[in-house]
């Protein structure tokens, strides 16, 4: 990894150069030139990732540079995030280098974040003193810290307390965040919640609720969670106060164990309304990925994001 430091504050910027830093991408790739804001040929020997990362720094809007290795050499400036799933091998010359904060000011929410950075993905909060990645989300004009995503049945949900305590999966794809995390999260004042549901014909639904808490370990996650609003329909509501449980540790309300026949972990009571953790694309009554306000037992969506922003 190439790494480039700037100690150079230049007077026609209105953001610190030194804020920022440029590692090289493991991607080398060319596409949607739409989303290049700026490109110019650097004649200058010698100083062409220079030239082109200072000119960079300069704009807020810019989220990071592309340098070919052309003659003359040139140096693009991309005012979105680099699609990293495109790659074109016809343009092998050029490197990719996103511009990340160095810092991110204390932040412990994404909405703070979105002061300081012009375009979401995964960013290092700092909760409680210790650094916490996670992926932001913008939806509408807020910033939201994403607590949950299903995508593709690529990760299990079917998993032990441990692992739904400490977190499972790819921040970039499909993840649950972990119940200390979401506990600290929602304890420093991210209560409002947002669930994005989609079908399978590439319909979205939401579900926002104006108080989300989740308390600690001690008390098993004890979920609190009302003021429904959306066009998903309220499938939370009833799981409000219920505890959590997952396979091997059994604190919902039925005489049978819920995790464990509905295959997941989650708030469950005796069941559920909802079962955002079940089993991914399972179409048995009550064990999929259910929102019975929209699509009922039998139907498992697509894809599902929970996240959560302060109010
Ligand atoms: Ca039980």
């Amino acid at each position: 990894m190439l790494e480039l430091v700037w100690y150079l504050i230049l007077p026609v910027s209105s953001m610190d150069i030194r804020e920022f830093s440029f590692a090289q991408s493991s991607v080398v790739a060319m596409n949607a030139s739409s989303d290049i804001s700026l490109e110019y040929a650097i004649s200058r020997p010698g100083s062409a990732l220079i030239d082109c990362v200072k000119s960079c720094a300069q704009f807020s809007s810019c989220a990071g540079v592309e340098l070919c290795n052309t003659t003359p050499k040139l140096c693009r400036l991309w005012d979105r995030e680099f699609p990293d799933h495109l790659t074109n091998p016809t343009v092998p010359q050029c490197q990719r280098f996103p511009k990340t904060l160095r810092t991110n000011h204390g932040c412990s929410d994404c909405g703070c974040i979105s002061s300081y950075e012009s375009w979401p993905g995964v960013k290092t909060l700092t909760v409680n003193g210790q650094a916490l990645s996670v992926p932001c989300y913008q939806s509408g004009t807020y910033w939201w810290t994403i607590i949950q995503r299903r995508l593709d049945g690529s990760e299990s949900f079917y998993r032990d307390w441990a692992s739904y305590k400490s977190g499972f999966g790819s921040l970039l794809s499909e993840f649950w965040l972990g119940n200390d995390n979401i506990h600290v999260l929602t304890n420093s004042g991210l209560t409002f919640l947002r669930i994005e549901l989609m079908d399978y014909t590439g319909e979205w639904r939401y579900a926002e609720y104006s108080t989300f808490l989740v308390e600690s370990e001690a008390n098993k996650y004890r979920l609190t969670v009302s003021g429904y609003s959306g066009n998903a329909g309220d499938s939370m509501a009833y799981h409000n106060g219920m505890s959590f449980s997952t396979y091997d540790s059994d604190n919902d309300l039925w005489t049978n164990h819920c995790a464990l026949t509905r295959l997941g972990g989650w708030w469950y009571k005796s069941c559920h309304e909802a079962n955002l953790n079940g089993e991914y694309a399972n179409t048995q009554k009550s064990n999929g990925i259910n929102w019975n306000a929209w699509r009922g037992f039998f139907y498992s969506m697509k894809e599902v994001r929970i996240m959560i922003r302060r109010p």
